[in-house]
């Protein structure tokens, strides 16, 4: 079965004006709809299409480097159109902000670091709050690799992720990534990021 494009959970308008309509419809239609397009025909007749995304990711390095950049693209825009919302935001509660806390200090430290890793990381790629071994833990992939796939540096179940490619914050902020990243703490989705925590831990 061919993997599709997921529905974006809200309207392109609804996280104004922290990401602006217009990026999220190019980077939600355009850019995701060709990491679908490409994967879908880099595995076209294979038994790969057997498999679900994480399955793929998981076992990367079998695989050749379109299945790689599509398949990661796949994923982790799909994860990340889940981990933002409209209304969104704060602080997150219960099991995950105890988490939080005792793996980072506080929630301001874990903010702290979770932006250096999107700030530093050279290039294109993603930052990524994951639960490694129980416990959270922060890093970052370069391209479309994420933590799932058996090539990442520190490999994780990814309950948090933070696009940093150009396209994800061009038209709005231009090159000021920090400032993107400083918006972005406005939409996460808490409730959905504790709901990954949950059937992670
Ligand atoms: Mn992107």
């Amino acid at each position: 079965m061919a993997f599709e494009l997921p529905k974006l959970p809200y309207a392109y308008t609804a996280l104004e004006p922290h990401i602006d309509a217009q990026t999220m419809e190019i980077h939600h239609s355009k850019h995701h709809q060709a990491y679908v397009t490409n994967l879908n025909a880099a595995i076209a007749g294979s038994d790969t299409e057997k498999l679900s995304i994480e399955e793929i990711c998981k076992n990367i390095s079998k695989y050749p480097m379109p299945v790689r950049n599509n398949g990661g693209g796949h994923f982790n825009h799909s994860l990340f159109w889940s981990v933002m919302a409209p209304n969104a935001g704060g602080e997150p509660t219960g099991d995950l902000a105890a988490a939080i806390t005792s793996a980072f200090g506080s929630f301001a430290d874990f903010k702290t670091q979770f932006a250096a890793a999107g700030t530093t990381r050279f290039g294109s790629g993603w930052a990524w709050l994951i639960v490694k071994d129980g416990k959270l833990a922060i890093s970052s992939t370069p391209n479309q690799d994420n933590p799932l796939m058996d090539v990442a540096e520190v490999k994780g179940i990814p309950v948090l992720g933070m696009d940093v490619w150009e396209h994800a914050y061009y038209l709005k902020y231009q090159n000021k990534r920090p400032d993107y990243i400083a918006a972005f703490w406005n939409v996460v989705n808490w409730a959905e990021v504790a709901k990954r925590f949950e059937s992670a831990k």
